[in-house]
């Protein structure tokens, strides 16, 4: 389902198309009958051939009532930016444009409203400016219908073009993670409370659980409506009714944030990405600013992050007055204290801003491009060092499915990697493995709790680490202690052993036969050397030079580039050994964990 918004300056005939479109009057409060002016968003909704019953929101134009303005157009899926033929491009008619895109609204229809108003000169200038204003933004070559609310004129083209855009929208994400905004809460006689606002990210159903925030409430959803019948399900990207048990009105308010699974972060920081509307809106470092979110505002102090200059956008931290709620990557629009005037907007990059990874954050700012999810990702990664899976998947707004997709996407390119539950930042990853091989080298003899301390590195990453550098490193284990072998294999090695090292390597996939070696002195070597990690057994008398080891494990775990299982067939391929050879091989790869047996085939261990 999709959500249609109007926006636009006051009076240009926002609220009177919409009747036209859908017969729904939006100016329903008695002030804004009396004053003719709208003040608070309103809700309407039309039948759109194709795409059932879509939502329209009414929003004010007055810059009074900036606030509201924005509680009505976050969420739009397709923004009506409405311009009157007889007065042409106004300055709120700009401050609602900008707004739209500061929130990523993905299409606008641009509507020349009061056509019969204007003769057909003016109109055709109207048209050419508002053609030129919406040339080198999001928004370029956007469809602009000519209407008259009065006549009927051109109310048709504009349903066709409202069909039309709706077509060319992307999927209204579902993340399985919904939440919605409330924007009205009624205490209903039959039904007890009821809520209502945008639903996005995901759907809920009856008898859901959900949570409320600020406020630290929960309740239950007894029943769900859209557009004034009852659903069994609500579904993304609609105007939502919920009625609430286990919360009273009273305690709700517009502003609070409803959601199933924990996503937003509490927080009373953030870090994030400030874009200002144009020159004359600059912000003072340090200035009071009003953050209007959804539809909740929090005043805050903005502070420039970095030294970025004038230069728009730029990063910077805001400090709230109270603890409230965010995610990366949800955009919001800065207002003057008060809402009366907007300066710029923004993205949350960082909903807990933390000064001690302030370092990381300035060199994280490179990994930017675009802002995808997939950047946000890598940049809490790289901030963080490491993080573990379940947190992750409780900051971001996708779904686990899609954050799976992007952490492996992100260690294909080396930017981190994942060990089990644990996700490091590629650079945190080397730096650790260099600060554990430092530790063991120095302090022959520590335990996991003492390499950890010592290299200054998070007890679990250690722990998680420590296969991993004895796989690369002559370290050995004893007893739940770490020692560091004789040496690398060019270093301090008895004669002996430099000797059967060279044999192995000279050997390739023949590798050495412990089994065929009748001197004692020569086994016992080849002990020593398989627990320095310099040759690899694959069985009991077979064992490989490591570095031939790791280029066969190598060769082969790059097959599952191309397919998802192997068989012996195609390892015996890319390897060019013999059974013989192949199965210890193989079964040793098993052994550290990397594949698992599926039948005939071998499946990469995840
Ligand atoms: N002549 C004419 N007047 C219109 C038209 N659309 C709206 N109006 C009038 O313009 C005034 C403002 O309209 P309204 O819909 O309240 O504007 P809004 O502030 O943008 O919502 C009202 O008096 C409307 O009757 C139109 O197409 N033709
Ligand atoms: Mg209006």
């Amino acid at each position: 389902m999709y959500v249609i918004g109007t926006s636009g300056h006051i009076d240009h005939g926002k609220t009177t198309l919409i009747l036209a479109l859908t017969g729904i009057d939006c100016d329903r409060l008695p002030e804004e009958k009396e004053r003719q002016m709208t003040i608070d968003i309103g809700f309407a909704s039309m039948e759109v051939p194709g795409f059932g019953e879509v939502s329209v929101i009414d929003v004010p134009g007055h810059e009074r009532f900036i606030r509201n303005m924005v509680a009505g157009a976050w969420g739009v899926d397709l923004g009506l930016l409405v311009i009157a033929a007889d007065d042409g491009w106004m300055p709120q008619t700009e401050d609602h444009f900008r707004v739209l895109e500061l929130l990523g609204v993905e299409r606008i229809v641009a509507v020349i409203s009061k056509t019969d108003l204007a003769d057909a000169d003016t109109i055709e200038i109207v048209d050419h400016d508002v053609r030129e204003r919406l040339a080198g933004t999001a928004y370029e070559g956007a469809d602009v219908v000519r209407v008259s609310a009065k006549t009927g004129e051109g109310i048709e083209a504009l349903k066709r073009a409202i069909t039309g855009n709706l077509a060319k929208l992307s999927r209204v994400p579902d993340n399985d993670k919904p939440f919605l905004y409330i924007d009205r809460v009624f205490a209903s006689r039959g039904y007890g409370t009821v809520v209502t606002g945008t639903l996005k990210n995901g759907s809920v159903a009856e008898n859901d659980q959900v949570y409320i925030q600020p406020g630290g409430l929960a309740g239950r959803i007894k029943r769900i409506e859209s557009h004034h019948s009852a659903l069994a399900q609500g579904s993304p990207s609609s105007r939502t009714a919920l009625n609430l048990s286990g919360v009273a009105a009273q305690e709700l308010r517009r502003g609070q944030v409803l959601y199933r699974q924990k996503f937003f972060t509490e927080t009373a920081e953030i870090l994030c990405r400030v874009r200002l509307l144009a020159k004359d809106r600059e912000i003072k470092n340090n200035a009071e600013i009003e953050v209007l979110i959804g539809t909740a505002g929090e005043k805050g102090r903005l502070i420039r992050f970095s030294d970025s200059g004038d230069r728009s956008p730029f990063t910077a931290r805001i400090k709230f007055r109270r603890v409230w709620y965010s995610f990366p990557g949800q955009p919001f629009v800065i207002a003057s204290p008060g809402g009366f005037r907007i300066i710029g907007g923004g993205m949350v990059l960082l909903p807990d801003y933390d000064p001690k990874l302030r370092d990381r954050m300035k060199t994280g700012l490179s990994l930017f491009r675009s802002c995808s999810a997939e950047e946000l990702a890598a940049f809490i990664i790289f901030t963080r060092q490491w993080i573990k899976k379940q947190e992750l998947y409780g900051m971001l707004a996708q779904s686990k499915e899609r954050i799976d997709a992007m952490l492996s996407s992100l260690s294909g390119g080396g930017a981190v990697r994942i060990i089990g539950e644990h996700i490091i930042a590629g650079d945190a990853y080397n730096n650790a493995m260099g600060a554990i091989v430092r530790t063991v080298k120095d302090h022959q003899g520590l335990n996991a709790r003492e390499v950890s301390d010592n290299a200054g590195i998070d007890d679990e990453v250690c722990r998680l680490m420590m296969p991993l550098v004895q796989e690369s490193h002559p370290v050995a284990a004893r007893e739940g202690r770490y020692f560091w072998g004789e040496g690398r294999a060019d270093e301090g090695l008895s004669e002996g052993k430099r000797n059967i090292l060279e044999e192995a390597l000279k050997a390739g996939g023949g590798g050495i036969d412990i089994g065929k070696t009748p001197k004692e002195s020569t086994k016992r070597d080849v002990r020593e050397l398989i627990s320095l990690g310099l040759l690899v057994s694959l069985d009991g008398t077979i064992a490989y030079h490591s570095s031939v080891y790791e280029d066969f494990r190598k060769r082969i775990m790059g097959l599952f580039e191309t397919r998802e299982k192997i068989s012996i067939s195609d390892a015996k391929q890319i390897t060019g050994l013999s059974r013989k050879y192949l199965i210890p091989l193989l079964n040793r790869i098993e052994r550290d964990g990397l594949v698992r047996r599926l039948g005939d085939f071998r499946i990469k261990v995840k």
